[in-house]
This record gives structure tokens, sequence and C-alpha cells, in this order.
């Protein structure tokens, strides 16, 4: 992990290592300036910042969490180029996939930090537990209070990866016995990009890594410091059960003649409507699926505190889950209002097309 002598200088040497084509890297490239809604213009200047891009120090830091967000992240597919990136990083601190234990380990991150002030990437998954001046998690004699504070003073920015570090996930649910909190409660004057969802999908991580490789930045945000390019419309906005909700065709058990005609699974509890990420177009696991194409409706969970809103089998009308932008609250008439619905969205796709 911390054998840099061996390794490329720079992700363009690192893909004539691996024997990765130019076409390839470009069409890569494209795919992700097309996801981060950036003009295909960009694609090459994308490929040619990137090829020239640096290993970028990474120090990870894992909290109060389930380990699923490293699960999903070291799922990225082996030979894509999503997965180079994410290899191609200098990861120089991560407690699950380090190979060296102890002194060492704290050690070398602190070198880390130390060779890269002001310049390192912090990755945080995971809450933070508060109370009893956070005994309930520590590492290395640290509770991670203090880590957090004493890793993000050096750090260029901070990306939490999966809801329990950008919003408190399940540890902060009800009764919150160890008062987490999100790493934005807690670090004020750095740079945050929140990346969501029980866990996050992989390709929102490494196109948020590409586009800081690429342009020395954060991409924009929305109001909840996610990635717009990934958070900017709803899962309901972009489900292609969608039409079904449109014309009021809903399934209303999970073997019924609706479900299996693949109609709209509001009725079910889908969350689809007030929650927002990539599922329904970047989707699971190279792009197979998601979960609503898989049968079950959206549970909500890149949105902040879904597990204490529950209901995840009732539909929004009865649930905690509010009426975001009117959409839930026009679900909530269900196929009555379907035409108008349609008709909302088409105003504002075309109000989109004309500010575009
Ligand atoms: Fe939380 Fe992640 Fe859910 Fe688990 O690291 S967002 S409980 S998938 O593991 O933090």
């Amino acid at each position: 992990m911390n054998d840099k002598k061996k390794l490329p200088e720079t992700l363009g040497e690192e893909l004539s290592r691996r024997g990765m084509s130019r076409r390839s890297f470009l069409k890569f490239c494209t795919a992700v300036a097309s996801a981060m809604a950036l003009p295909a213009s960009m694609a090459p200047v994308m490929a040619e910042a990137l090829a020239r891009a640096r290993r970028q120090s990474v120090i990870w830091l894992s909290f109060q969490e389930c380990t699923g967000c490293v699960e999903s992240i070291t799922r990225s597919y082996a030979p894509s180029i999503e997965s180079l990136i994410f290899d191609f990083i200098s990861l120089d601190y991560q407690h699950t996939l380090q190979a060296a234990a102890g002194h060492q380990v704290e050690e070398a991150r602190e070198i880390a930090m130390k060779e890269n002030w002001g310049k390192y990437l912090v990755v945080v998954d995971g809450s933070i537990p508060l109370k009893d001046d956070g005994v309930y998690s520590t590492v290395a004699g640290e509770t991670n209070l203090q880590t957090l504070k004493h890793v993000a003073e050096g750090a260029a920015a901070i990306i939490t990866v999966g809801t329990c570090a950008a919003f408190g996930g399940l540890p902060k649910a009800n009764p919150n016995p160890t008062g987490a909190a999100a790493v934005q409660d807690i670090i004020t004057d750095k740079p945050i990009i929140n990346v969501p969802g029980c866990p996050p999908i992989p390709e929102v991580m490494t196109g948020v890594i590409a586009n800081f490789l690429t342009f020395g930045d954060l991409p924009p945000v929305d109001h909840l410091k996610r990635p717009l390019a990934f958070f900017g419309d709803s899962i309901h906005d972009r489900c292609y059960r969608r039409t079904f909700y449109d014309q009021g065709k809903f399934a209303k058990s999970f073997d019924d003649e609706g479900a299996r005609n693949g109609w709209c699974l509001y009725e079910l509890g889908c969350k689809g409507p007030t929650t927002y990420n990539a599922c329904a177009t970047v989707k699971w696991n190279q792009g197979l699926t998601f979960p609503i194409q898989s049968g079950h409706g959206c549970i909500g969970c890149s949105e902040p505190d879904f597990w204490d809103k529950g209901s995840f089998y009732a539909p929004l009308s009865t649930g905690q889950w509010g009426s975001a932008e009117g959409i839930a609250a026009a679900a909530v008439a269900g196929a009555a209002v379907g035409i108008g619905v349609a008709a909302m969205s088409r105003a504002k796709q075309k109000k989109t097309s004309e500010q575009g």
C-alpha cells in the first residue's frame, strides 16, 4: 500500500503498463463526462488531465459503520477503468484494506499527512460518536472525533462515503445511543462532498475522484452537499416504471398481476419520489439492475434520517417522508393526478432544456 517507488507516476503510465488502449480510456472519459453532466467536448480534456494525473494521496477513515460501503466500492468490477482509478490512488491509510497493523499503520498515516499536507483527500465512512466524549468508537487509543479533527486539518477536501458519514445514518437512528453525528456536523472549514447511500454506488465515488483528479476540485453539489450530476434527479424521475405511475397502474402486492407486469411500486412503499440518487441510471453490478428493477421498492437510503422515517412497505402518503418538491404530495392522490404529474414533469423538462 505504501510502496510508492515501484508504482507508475502518472495514470497515463499505469494505463500503458496495463495495455489499456487510448480508445477505451477516451470511452471511459466520455461516460464520466456525460454522467457528470459535462459537455461532450470535456471528454478529451478529462482524458488529457487524467492521463497526466499523479497519484493522489488518500487517507480513508472508517468510523461507526457496517463496512457495506467498503464492500460496495471494492466490488467495482475488476478490469474496468473505474477500478483502475481506485487502484491508482495512493491509499495511504484504510483499516479494512491495509496489510500493515498496529503502530506502523498510524505512523504511515502521519508520514502521508506530513508529505502531502494541504493536498491529500480524506475519505470518511461511518458516523462519529460524540456522547460521553466519544468513547463508543476508538482506534489506536484515539476517539473517532480526535482522529477526524486531526486528519481533517491538512486535507484539501473531504469525501464522505455512505449515509452514516454524510448524515449520521443507522448509528444516528433513534434513540442514537452513541450521539452519532455526520462529518459535516463537526468539520466546517473544509470543502466536503457527500456521497450517501447505504451503501453508495461505486461509480459515483470514482466519478467524484476522477473529477478531483481532472479539475483539482470537487464537482458542483446540491443543498445536502451531494454531487448534483448524480443526485440532481429523484429516482422516481428516472425510473423506467414511471410510465405505469403516470397511467395509475400500481402493484398492490409483491406477487399480484401488477407486480408481474412490472407496474409501479408506489403503493408497496417505494420511496423513489422523495429519494435523490443515481440508482435508476447508473444502476448496480456493472449497470445490470437496481432494487426497483429487481422488484423491490426504494427504501430511500441516500436521504437523511431514512431509517427513522421507516415505513418501507407503506405508501409515502402514510409515512413521515414529506412531499419533496410536491412530487410525493401528487403521488398521494395516485392515479387521479398521474396525468398532472406527467404534465409537471414535461414542463420541468421543457424548462430545463430552455435553460440549458
Ligand atoms: Fe453506513 Fe458504510 Fe450503510 Fe454500512 O461504511 S451507509 S451502515 S452500508 O457501511 O456507513
